[in-house]
């Protein structure tokens, strides 16, 4: 069958183009043929019951084509469905990886951007969504990557400013879902995995690492909602997939960035403690202040910056093993969106977003400058 007009579909409006939609009015006994007809293309299909045209027995189809959107909080299949479109669109600067499964089952994809990959370029690995009910981090991972692959697309010439980008845009996967499948659960915040307590399910991603692993600000208890730092430092399936990211990569990725929210804060180790700080320190407030100030210049308001556990100790998190550790020279949280906790409304991504990454390409310019050898 296509879809056109006939007497079962009355196709109120047309798509023009992705993203849009094609609104139809069906009668419930067609409702399945057109149903079927959409989901066979990869279409979403969003059901309108008794629309109350003509009859109110009637029923309104809403065709999405692409259920995916820049600046919208999107499901985790299709934020998926989204990274295999950019590749398929963008064979010469898209790379997927497939790093391997969640704890539930769900396939964790790496982005890696560049114009060339076989440059050897200096990599900014940004990650998103350890905390699955900080929305707003990998709504601001998949703007980054759509607009890095545009930028790609709108001048051949352009190069990124020199780097390379690997984002992997959520990192709890089963967490996110979980927080969005019923509002009862949108303020779950760790994994999903199973745990010696029965009734207590998840571990806290950022008390997981081992780097100090729970010696501040972490709980040894499985039903703690928060801050459970799990059963050992790398129980979580999750966490070790973002550490063989760095491990797989640790001589060239010059910068790594958590994506979290909520508050503008923008923090570097140390997090285990408040006492001291790194020796590099001023190097690490000196590029965040940049960052802070491009962010400003785009009219947004400034990120305060300080050494995480300056704002308050854990260990165990991601920015001080990854820089402990792996030996990642400039490591970072960035905490997103002010006013609204974790629910940062929606409509309003428009706003922020765009004023987050222009931060981030003033560090990527710096990161190039700091290190012109090629990692
Ligand atoms: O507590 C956290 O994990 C982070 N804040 S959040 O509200 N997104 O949960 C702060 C992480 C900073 N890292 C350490 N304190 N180690
Ligand atoms: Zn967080």
């Amino acid at each position: 069958m296509t879809l056109t007009d006939s007497d079962d579909v009355d196709i109120m409006k047309h798509s023009h183009g992705l993203n849009d939609t094609t609104d139809v009015l069906v009668s419930p006994k067609d409702r399945m043929k057109v149903e079927k007809f959409a989901k066979l293309r990869g279409m979403g299909v969003k059901l309108v019951d008794h629309y109350g045209r003509y009859f109110d027995k009637e029923v309104a189809l809403i065709i999405k084509h692409d259920q995916y959107r820049s600046l919208q909080y999107n499901s985790y299949q299709d934020i998926s469905k989204h990274l295999k479109t950019l590749l398929k669109e963008n064979r010469r600067y898209v790379k997927l990886q497939d790093l391997g499964t969640s704890y539930e089952g769900r396939v964790m994809t790496l982005i890696k951007i560049s114009a060339n990959h076989g440059a050897r370029n200096p990599i900014i690995f940004l990650d998103a969504g350890a905390h699955a009910r900080e929305w707003a981090a990998p709504a601001f991972a998949m703007y980054i990557i759509d607009q890095l692959v545009m930028t790609l697309n709108k001048s051949e010439t352009e190069d990124l400013l020199g780097v390379d980008w690997y984002i992997l845009p959520v990192v709890n996967p089963d967490g996110y879902e979980y927080s969005r499948s019923d509002p009862d659960n949108r303020m779950w915040r760790k994994t999903r995995s199973k745990t010696w307590r029965e009734e207590c399910f998840g571990a806290d991603i950022n008390r997981n690492y081992d780097f100090m692993w729970g010696y501040r600000g972490a709980s040894f208890d499985p039903c703690n909602f928060q801050t459970y730092a799990g059963e050992k430092a790398f129980s979580e399936r999750e966490t070790r997939l973002v550490r063989k990211v760095m491990k797989d990569n640790s001589k060239r990725i010059k910068l790594y960035m958590s994506i979290h929210s909520y508050g503008e804060y923008l923090i570097h180790p140390w997090g285990f403690t408040g006492s001291y700080l790194p020796d590099q320190w001023e190097k690490f407030n000196r590029l965040a202040q940049v960052y802070s100030k491009a962010v400003v210049n785009a009219g947004g308001r400034p990120f305060r910056v300080m050494s995480t556990g300056q704002w308050y100790p854990a260990s165990g998190g991601s920015g001080d093993y990854a820089f402990a550790v792996e030996k990642i020279p400039y490591t970072y949280t960035l905490e997103i969106t002010d006013g609204y906790q974790f629910n940062y409304p929606e409509e309003l991504l428009h706003t922020v977003l765009p004023q987050y990454y222009e931060g981030l390409k003033v560090m990527a310019e710096e990161m190039k400058r700091d290190f012109p050898n090629k990692g």
